[in-house]
């Protein structure tokens, strides 16, 4: 490969769309520097990864560590050429009024803070050497509301908007920014953390074919591997099996 980008930091790689990414990229010959909270996860990436894929473990709350980046990884990993912002979480379905606060701080300091901050801590060196890529994960849910997705969703239309921004920032420099955002996803650990309940993670997907983390890596791949002359600014992607559907009326009321 001669891609000039060569080194990647990939957020949340223990699980879903970062797992399938890091494996994705490090197959498509780059370096791949892969993060969570789960080091035995890593542990066993890096084993079927190989030598080009570093595991670091990384707590996206943890905002010391975060902002020790890069000067904190080992020699020869300190150029990130590519911060891929994954690590995300949803907590809960409720209705706004009976969530709770430690949940939607939890999403705030992950999806928000934790994003804006290793951004923060990258994104200089990039822009210093003239040359970079920072790709977020969104989602269809910063787009479109929808019951019970209340703070998960206004962290989401933060990315969308932040990524745009940073585009205006980034004009006149050789440093992308894009925002990756995907609907119904199966085959990650996503429903699972947001329900706390196996059985109703499943039944989140009864009858549908969602999309699938190597979905969300083949994007990336792609998105990526583009002639630098291209920026893809935004990208909405749903399975087939799902729409917007349009605005609900509640006629009960009259
Ligand atoms: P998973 O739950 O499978 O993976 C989430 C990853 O984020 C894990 O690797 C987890 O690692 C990491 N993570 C969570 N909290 C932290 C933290 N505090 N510090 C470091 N890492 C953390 O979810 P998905 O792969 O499905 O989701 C990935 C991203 O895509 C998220 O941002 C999500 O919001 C977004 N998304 C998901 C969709 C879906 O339907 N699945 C659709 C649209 C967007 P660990 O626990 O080891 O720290
Ligand atoms: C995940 C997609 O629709 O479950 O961001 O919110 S959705």
């Amino acid at each position: 490969m001669t891609h000039p980008l060569k080194t990647v930091l990939v957020t949340g790689a223990t699980a879903g769309f970062g797992h399938a990414i890091a494996l994705r990229l490090v197959k498509d010959g780059f370096r791949v520097i892969a993060t969570g909270r789960r080091l035995e996860r890593l542990d066993a990436l890096a084993k079927e990864a190989g030598e080009n894929l570093l595991p670091f473990q990384l707590d996206m709350t943890d905002l010391d560590a975060v902002k020790a980046l890069p000067g904190s990884l080992p020699q020869g990993w300190q150029q990130v050429d590519v911060l891929i912002n994954n690590a995300g979480l949803a907590l809960g379905l409720e209705k706004a009024w009976e969530t709770k606060p430690a949940d939607w701080e939890q999403m705030i300091a992950t999806n928000v803070t934790g994003l804006v901050e290793i951004t923060r801590a990258l994104l200089p060196g990039m822009v210093e050497r003239n040359a970079g890529h920072v790709i977020s994960l969104g989602s269809t849910a910063g787009i479109y509301p929808y019951p019970g997705a209340n703070v998960y969703g206004a962290t989401k239309a933060f990315v969308d908007q932040f990524m745009r921004n940073l585009r205006s920032d980034l004009l006149g420099k050789q440093v992308r920014a894009t925002n990756i955002a995907p609907g119904l996803c199966g085959g990650s650990e996503f429903s699972q953390v947001r329900l706390g309940d196996d059985a109703k993670a499943a039944a989140f997907y009864d009858k549908t074919k969602p999309l699938l983390p190597e979905d969300i890596a083949e994007t990336v791949a792609w998105v990526l591997k583009l002639p630098p002359h291209v920026n893809i600014n935004q990208i909405e992607m749903m399975p087939t099996c799902q729409a917007s559907a349009g605005l609900a009326v509640d006629r009960s009321m009259a």
